[in-house]
Formats: structure tokens, sequence, C-alpha cells
């Protein structure tokens, strides 16, 4: 594809399209037997640089989209893209029932923290008393957290990637893509526009995933391979 991203300077999304091109290479998947679903939103534009099959969803409906491909036609690799608005607000249900049923797709969400195609409204991923562009105080809710959502309803393959980490980010998708079953990678990019002055997040990098899910609830400065499953 030769189509010039439109991403602002500095969007984690150039990392994460970076790092997903070469899983892609390295695992020799053929462009024609990979499907992303991608969501509506600022990291849903990878749908114009990825040179793999494409299908721009609905804002919310990249996982049931993708479930469905998968299901009549199981030789693919089929990945569903998120953002953090569309994960969390208009398509949560659709998250936990994917890993209820273990569904063998692979997701991405892009966490930039914020509503950002939009311009930068409070999403359900927004901390609790940072405040958004269109919001008239901070926010006093306590956020939702993808890793704890994933965790608590049962999922086999998780992880959290800062945007920073290229290696980590490219290893974690290229194990995610060979996994058996619904595999969540979250990328934390805070949105380089709308969520600039939002606290900065130390990460904590873990030696080795956790022997269970629940040990990582509430956890939420690790970064790594959280959790693996057996691959059947
Ligand atoms: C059902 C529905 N609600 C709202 C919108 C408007 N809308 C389009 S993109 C977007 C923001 C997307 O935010 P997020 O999912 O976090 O992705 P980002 O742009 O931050 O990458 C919104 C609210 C829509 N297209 N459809
Ligand atoms: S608004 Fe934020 S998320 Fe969207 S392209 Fe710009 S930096 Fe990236
Ligand atoms: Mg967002």
């Amino acid at each position: 594809m030769n189509q010039t991203p439109t991403w602002c300077p500095g969007c984690g999304t150039y990392v994460v399209s970076a790092a997903f091109k070469e899983a892609i290479l390295d695992l020799n998947l053929k462009p024609k037997d990979v499907v992303v679903c991608y969501d509506i939103g600022c990291s849903g534009n990878m749908v114009n640089v990825l040179d793999v099959c494409g299908f721009e969803t609905l804002h919310g409906r990249s996982i049931p989209v993708a479930c469905g491909m998968k299901a009549v036609r199981p030789e693919l690799t089929v990945i569903a893209q998120a953002g953090d608005g569309g994960l969390l607000n208009e398509g949560l249900n659709h998250f936990v029932h994917a890993i209820q049923r273990n569904d063998p797709i692979t997701l991405i969400v892009n966490n930039n923290l914020v509503f950002g195609l939009t311009a930068g409204q409070q999403s359900s991923a927004t901390p609790m008393g940072a405040k958004a562009h269109a919001s008239k105080g901070e926010n006093k809710v306590n956020p939702l957290n993808v890793v704890d959502l994933a965790a608590s309803s049962g999922a086999k393959f998780i992880a959290r990637v800062p945007e920073t980490d290229f290696k980590l980010m490219h290893d974690v998708i290229k194990k995610a893509l060979k996994f058996k079953g619904f595999a969540v990678i979250e990328i934390i990019q805070p949105c380089k526009i709308w969520a600039k002055d939002f606290p900065k997040i130390i990460f904590e990098s873990v030696g080795k995933p956790a022997r269970n899910q629940t040990e990582l609830i509430g956890k939420h400065n690790l970064a790594g391979l959280l959790y693996e499953g057996k691959n059947v």
C-alpha cells in the first residue's frame, strides 16, 4: 500500500503498525491469508497502511465481525483491532463474550486513553483525575482496565505493552498470531494531542507470565506477556 499515514507526529500507532508488519513477515504469512477487522478511530486507520486483507467495521464491532470471519474461514489468521473507546464503551459486551467462547482470534487494543478521532472525549479508559478535552472537570470515576476485564473473564493469552517497547510488541504479536484461542494484546499509547497532560505511567516488566489470570487483577503497571495458557 502506498498511502501516507495521517497520524500526528509521535503517535504510537506508527510503532504498532510497524511491529505488526514485521510480525506478519517473520511468520511468512501471505497477505491473502491474514484479515484485520478494524474499529472506527485513529488507530483503525491502520487499514490504509497494512498490506493484508482489511475490513473496516462499525464502531465497537470489530470483534464480532472478526469472530464471524474466523468461524466461516478457519484457515485464515484473523485479528480484531480496537481503540479503548470502541472496546470499553460501544463494544464492551463483545469483548467479554469472545473471551468466554475463546474464539481463536487475536485482539489488538490501541489504548490511547481517550476517544482520539473525535477530539479527545473521555472514554472508559481515561484515568481518574485526568481532565479530558470536552469534559467540564476532572474524571471522577475509576477507569475500566483491559487486562482486569480480560483476566476476570478468563482470557487464555493476555499481554500489556508500552508503545515504547518495539521488541516486546513485535514478539508478543508473533506469539499471539500463533495462539489457538482468544489472545488479547493491549498497547498503551497515550494520545499525543488529547492525553498529553495525563499522568505519566511507569511500567514494571514482568519476568515471566502469571500462573493464573486472577494474579493480574489490579496490577495496572505490569508490562509484558502477562498470562499464557495452553496453546491447544
Ligand atoms: C456507534 C458510534 N458511536 C460514536 C461514533 C463516533 N466516533 C467515531 S470514532 C470515535 C472515537 C473512537 O475512539 P477510540 O475507539 O478510542 O479510537 P481512537 O480514535 O482513540 O483510536 C467516535 C466516538 C461512531 N462512529 N459510531
Ligand atoms: S489524535 Fe492522538 S491517537 Fe489520533 S493520530 Fe493524533 S496522536 Fe494519534
Ligand atoms: Mg482511544
